[in-house]
């Protein structure tokens, strides 16, 4: 039988560099758009690209004869959405922009797919973040409530997707995936930010690690487990939403204790509000509240569900809460530090 081929929409970012190895090992032909920058943005998959492995292609969620261009020459058989302006606080600032990669870039893809008339199988990623103010656990029967131009966007990618399912016979899945992270996560996520900046102020290279709402409670787990639960949906026997989580449920604050706990930093909170530091028990300031880090509206509480996807999926995480926040520790100690760890992709 012919390898399958896959095409990545989002090559380039955590999940995608994630996804691209676990399909690689079976023995997928891999395809991935890549958008056009100023600077390098194949960091995460060069060795990949180098090997010959996978194959990239310029394009944009913004332009739809890209997309259709390129998945007329690829024809894939599984089609990965992960291009998302994702950063939910960005999205605040430039909505519009949000709204256009994130809701109108599914209808395109999905548009593209139809007209081409090509039987890809399509898989969404959806968000946790649909769920916004509506109190955990949450899954698949939980009311949305988004707060985010970001959530309100990926909202239309949900429901868009949902329609050209129905409507059209297309195979298309949405994965309403909870925080991951890893040591290849973006820095400016809160996990990265504290474990980078961590590492940075152990080693003198770095300052205070400036944060903001540390109450905020999220239900963390690791990418390589959650990519496997995309790769599985698009294998179902048939379309359908899935809600992917650790069922744990962490705050920000626990993040910094667990992270600073795990390379023997000693600290304390002290103050109020704005006003409070995390202290180190040598009277450092290691972490300090910055008004910056607000968002208009918040999302206080996630904590996920996944036992559809268990049962019909046979998914599970392997990853704990310890586990993720020591692996990423040790990557980030091996950056400041000048030798690099090698990323474990596969489980
Ligand atoms: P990420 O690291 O931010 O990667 C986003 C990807 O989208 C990058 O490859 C980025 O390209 C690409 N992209 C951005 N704008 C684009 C555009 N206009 N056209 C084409 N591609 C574009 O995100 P991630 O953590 O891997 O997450 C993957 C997807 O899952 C995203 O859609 C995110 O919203 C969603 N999600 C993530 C989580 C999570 O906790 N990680 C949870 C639920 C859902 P560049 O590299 O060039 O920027
Ligand atoms: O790490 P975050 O920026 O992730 P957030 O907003 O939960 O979004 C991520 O997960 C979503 C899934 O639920 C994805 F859909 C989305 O694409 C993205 O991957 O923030 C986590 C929490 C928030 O409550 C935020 O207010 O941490 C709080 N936080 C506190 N200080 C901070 C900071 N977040 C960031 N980014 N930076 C801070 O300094």
């Amino acid at each position: 039988m012919p390898n399958k081929v896959a095409l990545i929409i989002g090559i380039t970012g955590q999940d995608g560099a994630y996804l691209s190895r676990l399909l690689i090992s079976k023995n997928y032909q891999v395809h991935g758009l890549r958008r056009r920058s100023s600077t390098f943005n194949t960091e995460r998959i060069d060795d990949l690209v180098e090997s010959g492995a996978l194959k990239l292609h310029y394009g944009d969620l913004t332009d739809p004869s890209s997309l259709l261009q390129i998945i007329i020459k690829v024809q894939p058989d599984e089609i990965y959405n992960f291009g998302a302006q994702s950063h939910v606080a960005v999205s605040f600032l430039q909505p519009e922009y949000t709204a256009n990669v994130d809701a109108l870039g599914t209808l395109r893809i999905l548009e593209a797919v139809k007209v081409a008339g090509i039987d890809s199988r399509i898989y969404q990623a959806s968000t946790s973040e649909l769920f916004g103010s509506t109190p955990g656990p949450q899954n698949e029967n939980t009311k949305f409530s988004p707060q985010s131009p970001y959530a309100i966007a990926k909202n239309f990618g949900f429901e868009i997707s949902r329609l050209y399912r129905d409507a059209y016979s297309m195979f298309v899945a949405n994965g309403i995936l909870f925080n991951h992270e890893s040591p290849i996560r973006g820095r400016t996520f809160v996990t990265r930010k504290i474990t980078y900046g961590l590492a940075s102020f152990l080693y003198g290279h770095g300052g205070v690690i400036e944060l903001g709402n540390l109450d905020a409670r999220r239900d963390w787990g690791h990418a390589r487990d959650y990519v496997e639960s995309q790769w599985l949906m698009l294998q179902a026997d048939k379309a359908d939403d899935f809600v992917i989580a650790t069922g744990e449920s962490r705050s920000v604050r626990e993040f910094c204790e667990a992270a600073c706990e795990s390379i023997g930093i000693k600290f304390s909170w002290e103050g109020n509000g704005v006003l409070e530091k995390g202290i180190t028990t040598e009277g450092k300031t290691l972490f300090e509240i910055n008004k910056k880090y607000f968002r208009p509206l918040e999302v206080p509480f996630l904590l996920g569900d996944s036992s559809k996807a268990t049962a019909v999926l046979g998914w599970k995480p392997t990853t704990d809460f310890h586990a993720l926040v020591e692996e990423m520790v040790n990557y980030d100690l091996g950056m400041v530090t000048g030798s690099p760890k090698a990323v474990k992709w596969i489980n």
